[in-house]
């Protein structure tokens, strides 16, 4: 049986009413749960709101021009009709951007690897296929260009500066078809175009050979899975970032020794009361210490200006069946180990639930990514652009220490440091690890 359900605003952050500028679905619509239905703006951001659930459309809300906040109603759809596949009303008007949308997330906040809450469907298939001869365009403008999230999305994988687009939408809003005629006029004319670089999956921009086509069942039988929608987002990040940012890491270890039995003891008191301390929280904590001793690793590059960061917002990486997410512990310099290890338990249930929201993985300044619980040795962590630095911890282990007389076993925390080699230098790295690492070994310092 199926029945009516009320689409809302979503927590959106801290906005407290932001304008519709562009309505995605039309009555008579099949959505899917977590497809993008609206584009809202603030004076500050833009982000595409995803449906809570799947069904046919039967009324739309909201137009563009609307204010909205927080529990406005977007939309009804009659849930559970989705499998009847309804013809389309014909009195809605048919959107121009939806078949095209791209996987989109807010684009004001810091972005973390992946936007579990603010995704549309997968871009379509049609993508020109890129030539050498194209010039990597400086997309660094997109930002300013007057065009939705999924818009600027669609554009960056092409490598489409929209500054240099004429748009054809409300107030000269560009849409994704005119990205699309960009594009091909920008082929047919041989690459002259200027502004249109081939940022492409096959790597003919780089000048790399094309990916190789195989056709595996020829070997062996096959299973063709398409990547979730985190993963493709979190794909998109990762890439930009690994291309774009000058990474080097910087492995260290530290001696937990200590701050192991401390840990132990803790889990013993605070069983009752269902609090689980493991190293992640005492790693938060000593990070905070580290950023503020060293401020350019709490930073983001903005061209040539070093925007130095006075909260202290910490990322984690978590580990979900859908792929990749990054909750964000806002002002951990505020909060004890207690209130960390809390937090950190219920935002990583969160994100294992996918649950967590868009305000929930933004805003971070450093991000830590743990893999102690699994195994390793020492990894390269991606950076989290803006972000400029991350840490990678992996598992502990007893490490025989000549303590002068004889060896003596150390419980050991090896600590991979990735770092934007722009802002930080190899020294000043060092620098920051080491100092990590003599507060993990004596976790009094902290309070110094
Ligand atoms: N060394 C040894 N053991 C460790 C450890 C370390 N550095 N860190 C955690 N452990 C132990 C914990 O104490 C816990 O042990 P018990 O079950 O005996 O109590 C066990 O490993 C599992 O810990 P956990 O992983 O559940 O908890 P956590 O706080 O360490 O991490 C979270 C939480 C969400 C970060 C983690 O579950 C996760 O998702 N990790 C993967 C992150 C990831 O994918 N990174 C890669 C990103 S780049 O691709």
């Amino acid at each position: 049986m199926s029945k009516l359900v009320e689409i809302k605003v979503p927590d959106i952050g801290d906005f407290e009413s932001v304008e519709v500028i562009e309505v995605m679905v039309a009555v008579g619509d099949t959505v899917e749960a977590e497809q993008s239905l609206i584009t809202v703006e603030s004076d500050k951001a833009s982000m595409e709101i995803p449906s809570s659930a799947g069904g046919v459309v039967k009324s739309v809300k909201v137009n563009v021009g609307d204010k909205v906040k927080e529990g406005s109603v977007i939309l009804e759809v009659e849930a559970g009709a989705a499998a009847e596949a309804p013809a389309k009303a014909e009195a809605a008007p048919a959107p121009a951007a939806k078949a095209e949308a791209a996987p989109a997330k807010a684009e004001a906040a810091p972005a973390p690897a992946a936007k579990a809450e603010a995704a549309a469907p997968a871009p379509s298939a049609e993508k020109p296929t890129p030539t050498a001869a194209l010039a990597p365009a400086d997309l660094s403008g997109n930002k300013l260009a007057h065009a939705s999230p999924s818009v600027r999305k669609f554009a960056r994988e092409l490598g489409v500066d929209l500054l240099k687009v004429q748009g054809s939408g409300a107030k000269n809003r560009v849409t994704h078809d005119d990205v699309r005629q960009y594009v091909k006029k920008a082929l047919a004319s041989g690459g002259a175009v200027q502004g249109a670089s081939s940022g492409s999956a096959d790597g003919a921009a780089l000048g790399l050979l094309p990916w190789p086509k195989v056709d595996f069942t020829k070997f062996g039988p096959i299973e063709a899975k398409p990547l979730s929608r985190i993963k493709k987002i979190s794909g998109a990040n990762l890439h930009r970032n690994w291309v774009m940012i000058p990474h080097v890491t910087n492995n260290d270890e530290a001696d937990i020794t200590e701050l192991e039995a401390l840990r132990v003891t803790l889990n013993k008191e605070y069983e009752k009361a269902g609090v689980k301390f493991t190293m992640l929280a005492f790693l938060i904590k000593a990070v905070v210490a580290a950023l503020k001793k060293f401020p350019e690793f709490n930073a983001s590059l903005d061209g040539d200006t070093l925007v130095l960061k006075q909260y202290y917002h910490i990322g984690f990486a978590a580990d979900t069946p859908n792929g990749l997410v990054v909750p964000v512990i806002r002002d951990a310099d505020q909060k004890g180990i207690v209130e960390l290890a809390k937090e950190m338990s219920d935002l990583a249930k969160k994100a294992r639930d996918g649950k967590l929201s868009p305000s929930e993985m933004q805003g971070g300044c450093f991000s830590i990514s743990s893999l102690g619980g699994i195994g390793g040795t020492h990894f390269t962590p991606i950076i989290n652009a803006p972000e400029v630095a991350i840490l990678g911890a992996s598992r502990s282990y007893q490490k025989p220490v000549w303590d002068g007389k004889q060896f003596v076993p150390r419980l050991t925390l090896p600590l991979s440091l990735s770092y934007d080699h722009r802002v930080i230098d190899g020294a000043a790295a060092a620098r920051f690890n080491a100092y990590l690492g003599a507060l993990l070994a004596d976790f009094r310092r902290i309070a110094l």
